[in-house]
């Protein structure tokens, strides 16, 4: 006789809001120095799923504000931790933390704009900080960032556009740069790029949302790319791209929602890759926005271009960019 499918626990929010306030004073442990690079991403990514669940007074405020503060350069630019080299991804966490704390005074936008701008390459794409990398992110931040701080102004949006265009595939996705192979990671970039641009016209929907829905595997979860492994963030990455471009109703929605919450630890909180795996803040967030794309009970709506609470985009008079 088989097995009967046994239903998940429910999102264990005051689990996952235990799990996240634990990551900050967890500093006699070793992970958490080897992961001192990734710390201003990580406090996005606590702070935003402790906003989907409405407890953003679970971490410290003001100690948060004057962190991210002391982690800017000169140059406008943000590191991943005091004294770490800038990078414009670090710039859009920060920036996306302060946005959330209501707390963009405490620091001199235009020199972040500045430091986005100068990044623009002549063929339109962006570098991601002085070494000079390449790859689709950087063009997705740089257009997330200056239209969070209604700058887009300040770059060339229809160069940017053009490069994007050009790291289009056959298949409908997006690769890294062209020539590279589709990667729901890229197809996100690349597709929300497009929307900030106004420019998603350019985009073959039902192409694309063929190739994102075929992500789904049998039991529910999503993978990035053909014959990969499923895993929770492409909950996001794929979700997010699906909402974008009016498709989100081509994945088993039930499943998928399974799929997630049976990756959370029941015990400790926090949400992992795939059941049974060590959980981490990064896919805790994109279990937790991708269940908001889903519609879970009780968790507030998101943006699927920002990833950051729609509340928060609508107060800053942005307009809708999707059909959420
Ligand atoms: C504000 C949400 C937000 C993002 C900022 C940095 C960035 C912009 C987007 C990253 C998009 C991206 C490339 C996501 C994919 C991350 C990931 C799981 C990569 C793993 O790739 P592989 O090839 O794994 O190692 P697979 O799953 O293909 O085996
Ligand atoms: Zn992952």
């Amino acid at each position: 006789m088989s097995a009967e499918p046994q239903t998940p626990a429910k999102l264990q929010v005051d689990l996952h809001v235990k799990y996240i306030q634990s990551l900050n004073t967890k500093q006699d442990d070793l992970e958490y120095w080897l992961s001192e690079h990734l710390r201003v991403q990580g406090i996005y990514w606590g702070l935003n799923t402790l906003d989907m669940m409405d407890h953003l007074d679970a971490l410290p405020r003001d100690d948060l504000i004057k962190y991210i503060c002391s982690c800017q350069h000169e140059n406008g630019g943000f590191g991943g931790h005091i004294g770490h080299d800038p990078h414009i991804q670090n710039t859009l966490s920060a920036l996306q933390v302060l946005v959330t704390l209501n707390a963009l005074d405490s620091i001199d936008t235009d020199k972040v704009v500045r430091y986005v701008a100068s990044k623009q390459n002549d063929d339109g794409s962006f570098r991601g900080d002085d070494w000079g990398e390449v790859d689709t992110r950087f063009c997705y931040i740089a257009l997330s960032i200056c239209s969070l701080l209604k700058r887009l102004d300040a770059i060339n949006v229809d160069k940017c556009v053009e490069w994007i265009l050009k790291c289009r595939n056959y298949d409908g996705g997006f690769g890294n740069q062209p020539g590279a192979e589709s990667h729901s990671g890229q197809i996100f970039c690349c597709v929300n790029a497009l929307a900030i641009a106004g420019a998603l016209h350019h985009v073959d929907r039902d192409l694309l949302g063929w190739w994102l829905c075929e992500r789904q595997v049998k039991n529910g979860g999503l993978n990035g790319r053909p014959e990969k492994l499923e895993d929770v963030c492409y909950s996001w990455w794929v979700l997010s791209s699906l909402a974008t471009i009016d498709r989100l109703q081509w994945i088993n929605a039930d499943k998928l929602t399974a799929f997630i919450l049976s990756s959370q630890d029941l015990e400790d909180g926090g949400i992992s890759d795939r059941p049974g795996d060590m959980v981490d803040v990064f896919h805790t967030n994109f279990g937790v926005t991708g269940l908001s794309l889903l519609k879970y009970p009780g968790l507030k709506a998101v943006d699927p271009v920002y990833c950051m609470p729609q509340y928060i985009i609508d107060s800053l008079g942005l307009p809708r960019l999707h059909q959420c």
